[in-house]
């Protein structure tokens, strides 16, 4: 069993600390936000992630768990697992990868692994912690051993997909992508796959950059769609029985903390990234064109209210971080519109919110932004009954048309012209 530091405790951290720690190695929980810290010494969590919450609980009971605001310095293993997050001008933040390491420098010794699991871009490993790495005195690839092995866990499945996705890791050398792998054998039953660490680095990148430029094209077509008198979700639906072919679903925008900000990495890094470029160019206009079709809807702004089910980046999850609805909400506030939002997974984190039907009284339109599960059983007829206006807008093509309009609602979908040639029955 060994001794692990995970370098911050957030979404992806937290979950990768307790799953070690629940294969009985002795795990550290590094962080410098004392209230993450605080609550995982408690055995409490702060984000909601099924499963996690269990986990969490049993390893710090067990003591195989605890959290630290300092660094320890007696570990065999070292994992950064910090934000990466963009500047305003789409470039990437690497303060807290490169603090990170340098907080490194003084606490490791002969022997040491050091992996990042953050997302980076390309040559990070070479090029920032390389360096810093090397102040330690230690010889890089033998006595400190370096690589890159990035989480590809999906928010909402984090505790099953650590445990079953396969994994890649990147080494500056053939020793330092052994000897990781070795550590992860204890928790990751897929296949691990060894590799140069700048190809490992530029494979999760563009594992996210994939999927950020096919929904670029769903979103393309929702838009083609409304002006050419069709309905993208049909085309996607027969297109899709094509064998090789799968367009994914349009919508409000791409959020979260990894899609909707990994492209800008090689947009950054190569001034060849010109189609991964225009597909975030394309997905971030989407809350603009969202906003433009309920305006149309209500023939303009003026003195109008919107109930907006649904606010988090995905459904039931409690993450805001880069939602496209939290953008939507933006822009519809910066259009002087009324907006009474309701989000069950997020409504703590929410400046202000309301309750199922609560947040339809005297709205004009409803317009559901996530589907959340608890929407799913909504009653419209009571919906029809507190609101002012008449209009239901659909951006994920969940609520069945029928039952929107057999409470008398006007249904509107997003991708779906309003023109459309009906058949007669
Ligand atoms: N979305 C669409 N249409 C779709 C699919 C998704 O508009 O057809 C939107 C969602 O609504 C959401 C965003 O895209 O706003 C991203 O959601 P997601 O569920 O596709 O992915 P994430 O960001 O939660 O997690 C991704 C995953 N990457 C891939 O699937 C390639 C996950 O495996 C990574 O570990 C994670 O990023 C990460 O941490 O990098």
């Amino acid at each position: 069993m060994k001794s692990i530091c995970v370098m911050g405790i957030g979404y992806v951290g937290l979950p990768t600390a307790a799953m070690f720690a629940s294969k009985g190695h002795r795990v550290v929980g590094y962080d410098v936000n004392e209230k993450a810290v605080n609550a995982l010494n408690k055995g409490e969590i702060i984000i909601e992630e099924p499963g996690l919450g269990a986990l969490v609980k049993s390893t710090v009971e067990s003591g195989h768990l605890t959290g630290s605001t300092v660094c320890p310095n007696d570990c065999d293993v070292y994992i950064i697992a910090v934000p990466t997050p963009i500047n305003s001008d789409k470039t990437a933040d690497m303060r807290f990868v490169r603090s990170a390491t340098e907080t490194l420098v003084p606490n490791v010794r002969k022997g040491c692994i050091v992996v990042l699991e953050s997302t980076s871009p390309p040559r990070t490993v070479e090029d920032l912690m390389i360096p810093i790495l090397e102040k330690t005195g230690l010889k890089i690839g033998d006595e400190l051993l370096v690589a890159h092995s990035p989480e590809r866990i999906l928010p909402g499945k984090v505790i099953e997909e650590l445990r079953t996705n396969s994994r890649i890791v990147g080494g500056i050398n053939k020793k330092s992508s052994e000897e990781v792998k070795k550590v992860y054998e204890s928790i990751v039953e897929g296949d691990i796959f060894l590799t140069t660490s700048t190809t490992a680095e530029m494979c999760k990148v563009m594992e996210n950059t994939f999927r950020d430029v096919n929904i670029a094209l769903a979103n393309e077509l929702a838009k083609m769609s409304e002006e050419l008198g069709v309905n993208a979700w049909e085309v996607i639906r027969l297109a899709n029985q094509h064998p090789r072919v799968n367009i994914l679903s349009p919508g409000p925008g791409v959020g979260g903390h990894c899609i909707a900000l990994d492209p800008w990495f090689l947009v950054e890094a190569s001034d060849k990234a010109k189609l991964i470029h225009q597909a975030r160019l394309n997905n971030d206009s989407m809350p603009g064109f969202v906003k433009k079709k309920i305006e149309k809807i209500l023939n303009g702004f003026q003195n109008k209210t919107v109930a907006l089910y649904g606010v988090t980046y995905k459904p039931n999850i409690d993450d805001i971080r880069e939602s496209p609805v939290m953008n939507l909400w933006k822009l519809l506030k910066e259009c002087g519109v009324n907006v009474r939002v309701c989000d069950p997974h997020a409504s703590e984190k929410l400046e202000e919110s309301y309750g199922m039907y609560d947040a339809a009284q005297n709205a004009d339109i409803v317009v559901l932004g996530v589907n959340h599960k608890e929407f799913e059983a909504i009653d419209f007829g009571k919906l029809a009954s507190v609101m002012r206006g008449k209009a239901v807008l659909d951006t994920r093509n969940f609520w069945p048309e029928k039952s929107v309009t057999a409470s008398g609602l006007e249904y509107h979908l997003l991708g779906k012209s309003d023109n459309m040639v009906k058949w007669e029955n």
